[in-house]
This record gives structure tokens, C-alpha cells and sequence, in this order.
């Protein structure tokens, strides 16, 4: 059997009472010389104390709220050791110092942090490589999180309680059922940019933090895939082009984004799971009886998605009128949430600007979007010859959980095929 010994309150560093906030064993626990057994708060820092032997805890001399001072009992531990006399410890203040580098640092008596003094400490309450203060570690411990798995921020890469905040939101924003997991995300570095130059703070618009919160949401917990595409649209700019003046004349615009909006209905209708959404448990595919397309609008303030409704029922001009009214009403910032709500699919055209093709992120709880970028003359090989044609870009973004690569392709080539030809769109 080993000898008992009293672990007692050590040195405090000048604080002469303080309070034990936790009681981390039981009689019976297993220690080694590094375990944290009290936590104990005075009013400026938190300090855990180690039980400073190896052993097995024998009994509790305090509760949780007890106030102590330096050398009060805390608790009695059976060491590990071959002496069989009880005898009392000397404050951990007063314990010889080991002689490995190691056990110095797990047995050296523990001083009250003060804000100046917690990093020196760390160094001293470090595991390995990790260096924290005990109010993070405390809260790691509660969180049942390894500190280890994460990346410090502060000085001498030192985890901040800051670190552990984002650790539980990116494993929370990640958490699946059970599995492997990798480690979640490293925090974004914390950079004081200024050290390189000038800076501005612009704060976002009211708009970018909701989107901006939706958009994140979206892109870590539906796996995206973006299958692209192309349609040849030579037959269909030049009945835009006919047609255009007349609709000038009352004040419409005709754009190529809504015959994709019909053609995108029909191909809705062909493949009726891209018309669709998950329920909340991801077992059941809610299948829609309706077309409400969503059309992603460019304001000063931020990107908004006002829905188009009923678009299997309206007409080409209804449609361009109806479109042009809601931009114009997002610009305004005069769209109500009604307004934005009830979308089965959206359309991201930025065929207006330019760019060759993009992977737009899925407007939850759609399970599809499609990029539209700009058409441009390309040289296509037809009957033995290259002949320029108007290829318009596309780019579907999927939710692979509901839809396989194979109906996505099917999916842009019927499509690609209804744009190209201008029959199907007005019959
Ligand atoms: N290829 C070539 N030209 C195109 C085109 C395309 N894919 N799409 C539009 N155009 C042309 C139009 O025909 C028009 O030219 P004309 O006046 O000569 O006919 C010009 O580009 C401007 O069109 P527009 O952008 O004003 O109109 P639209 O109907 O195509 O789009 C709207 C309307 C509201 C969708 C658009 O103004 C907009 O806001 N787009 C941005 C959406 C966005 O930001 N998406 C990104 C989301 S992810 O951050």
C-alpha cells in the first residue's frame, strides 16, 4: 500500500482566499502527477492544481463553493509509492522540485494567473504542445474536446477561448451522424492588416449578413456539384432580335433569361426531382406540382432572390414585365419576404456582365440552381465545316444527396436542346 498524503492549497501568488469552483475526481479516481484534480478561482484568474503524485484519491476535503487559503487540506490521495506511513504534505509550494524538465512542469505549485502572468502559466500547465489557460481548458474539458485538434491563435499559437468557440461552430455546422471526422476547419487567421498598409472598415449591408449567413449555410451542408453545358441559342438571339423593338415600344424588356425560364419549367417538368426538396430528416423528396422559379437579382445592397410564380402559366411578355417590375422592386428595396419565398429552382444570370461559366450555390431548400453566363460566337463543327454559332454557358449546380451526375447531364443536354430550339419554347 502507499502512503496517504494531503494534497493542500499552494502558494496563492498574494491572493489569501479562494474559491473552489470544481471538483474534477472522486474518491477512487486514478491520478497521475499531472492530473488536474481542483480548480480553484480567486478574483482575478482560475488555476487548476495537479495532484503533484501518482495515486489514487482517498477522500474529498472540500465541495464545490468551499473557500480556502494556502495550505488548507483539498484532498487525501494513496500515492503510488512503496512508503506505508500517512504523513502529511508540505504545501505543494513548499514540494521539492523533480528533476526531469517533464514532471517540473506538472508538479511545480501553481500560481493564481493574473492577466500579465496566464501565458508564462500555460507553459507550465501545457500538454504536449498545446498551451492554453485554465479557463479554456476547463471549457474543453466540459465540451469533451481535445485540445490538441486545434489551432492557437494567440501568441506562441496559445488556444484562445476564441479558438474553442469556433472549433464548436464549425463542428456543429459540419456534425453528421457519427463517422470519421477530419478535424474541422482551422480558424480563419486572425490579421491586423495595417502592419502591410492602409486600411477602411466597411461595414456589409443588412442584406450581405442574411445572405451572406444563408449562402454559408448552403455551401457546407449540401455537397454541390456543378455539371456545365452549352446551348446553342444562334436561332433563339434571333428571334429576341425580331421581336425585341416591338416589346421596347411598351416598355418590356426582352432578354434571353426568360425564355430560360420557360425552358428551365420544362425541363422541371421531365425531370420532377430537380423540382424538389429534401424533408427536414433527408429520407422523403418533396416533389412540387408548381413552378415558382427564383431569379438571383444584383442590388447595391446585396444579392436578393424575388420568385417568379406560376412560370408553366404565363406567357413570354407577361413573364419579361413581371421580371423587370420585381428587379425593380429589389433595387428599390421594396420587395416584401412574400416575395422571396415559395422558389422550387433558381436562375443566377450574370449573362449580362460576362464571364465564361461559374458554380452557383444552391438557394436551400431547392436542390438545384442554374448559372447562366454570357453567349458568345464560337466556331462549331457542322456537316464538315466550322460554322459560327451563339453558345450560351451553363452551369447546374446539384444537391448530390437527391440527384446523380447522370440525370444532372440529362438534365442540361434537354435543356440545351430546348434553347436551341425556338419551337419547343413557344408552342
Ligand atoms: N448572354 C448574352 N447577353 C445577355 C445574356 C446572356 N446570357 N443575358 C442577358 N444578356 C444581355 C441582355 O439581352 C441585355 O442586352 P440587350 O439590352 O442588348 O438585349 C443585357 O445583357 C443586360 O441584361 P440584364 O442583365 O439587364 O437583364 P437580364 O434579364 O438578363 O437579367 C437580372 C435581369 C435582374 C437577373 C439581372 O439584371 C441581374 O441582376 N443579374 C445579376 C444576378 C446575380 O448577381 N447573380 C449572381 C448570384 S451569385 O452571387
Amino acid at each position: 500500500m502507499g502512503a496517504i498524503k494531503d494534497l493542500t492549497v499552494p502558494d496563492l501568488g498574494g491572493a489569501t482566499e479562494v474559491v473552489v469552483i470544481e471538483l474534477l475526481v472522486k474518491p477512487g479516481d486514478k491520478v497521475k502527477a499531472d492530473t488536474s484534480v481542483v480548480t480553484l478561482e480567486s478574483d482575478k484568474a482560475t488555476m487548476e492544481i495537479p495532484a503533484g503524485e501518482e495515486g489514487v484519491v482517498k477522500q474529498l476535503k472540500v465541495k464545490v463553493g468551499s473557500k480556502v487559503g494556502m495550505g488548507a487540506v483539498l484532498m487525501t490521495l494513496e500515492t503510488a509509492g512503496a512508503a506505508a506511513t500517512a504523513e502529511k504534505s508540505k504545501p505543494a509550494a513548499a514540494e521539492p522540485a523533480q528533476t526531469t524538465p517533464a514532471k517540473q512542469a506538472s508538479s511545480t505549485p501553481q500560481k493564481p494567473a493574473s492577466p500579465a502572468s496566464e501565458e508564462e502559466e500555460d507553459e507550465e500547465q501545457g500538454s504536449g504542445d498545446v498551451h492554453a489557460g485554465p479557463g479554456v481548458r476547463r471549457l474543453a474539458r466540459e465540451f469533451g474536446i481535445d485540445l490538441s485538434n486545434l489551432r492557437g491563435t494567440g501568441p506562441k499559437q496559445r488556444v484562445l477561448k476564441e479558438d474553442l468557440q469556433s472549433f464548436v461552430k464549425t463542428k456543429l455546422a459540419s456534425s453528421s451522424e457519427g463517422g470519421a471526422t477530419f478535424g474541422g476547419l482551422a480558424p480563419a487567421p486572425l490579421i491586423d492588416f495595417t502592419q502591410f498598409g492602409q486600411t477602411e472598415i466597411e461595414e456589409l449591408s443588412r442584406i450581405q449578413k442574411i445572405s451572406g449567413k444563408n449562402l454559408h449555410r448552403n455551401w457546407v451542408s449540401i455537397p454541390h456539384v456543378t455539371q456545365f453545358g452549352e446551348a446553342d441559342i444562334t436561332e433563339l438571339e434571333a428571334y429576341r432580335q425580331r421581336h425585341k423593338a416591338r416589346f421596347e415600344k411598351e416598355k418590356i424588356k426582352l432578354t434571353p433569361l426568360v425564355f430560360i425560364m420557360k425552358a428551365v419549367v420544362d425541363a422541371l417538368r421531365q425531370f420532377p426531382q430537380f423540382n424538389a426538396s429534401l424533408d427536414p430528416k433527408g429520407e422523403n423528396l418533396i416533389l412540387k406540382k408548381y413552378f415558382h422559379i427564383g431569379v438571383a437579382v444584383d442590388t447595391p445592397n446585396g444579392l436578393v432572390v424575388p420568385v417568379v410564380r406560376n412560370v408553366d402559366q404565363k406567357r413570354i411578355r407577361a413573364l419579361a414585365q413581371e421580371l423587370a417590375q420585381l428587379s425593380e422592386k429589389a433595387r428599390n428595396k421594396q420587395l416584401t419576404p412574400g416575395d422571396m419565398q415559395g422558389g422550387c429552382f433558381s436562375i443566377s444570370s450574370l449573362g449580362g456582365i460576362g464571364g465564361t461559366a461559374f458554380t452557383p450555390i444552391i438557394n436551400a431548400p431547392e436542390v438545384a440552381i442554374l448559372g447562366v453566363s454570357k453567349a458568345a460566337q464560337k466556331p462549331i463543327y457542322q456537316d464538315g465545316g466550322f460554322i459560327p454559332r451563339l453558345m450560351l454557358p451553363l452551369s447546374l449546380s446539384y444537391d448530390h444527396r437527391v440527384i446523380d451526375g447522370a440525370q444532372a447531364a440529362r438534365f442540361i443536354v434537354y435543356l440545351s436542346e430546348l434553347l436551341g430550339d425556338i419551337r419547343h419554347l413557344l408552342l
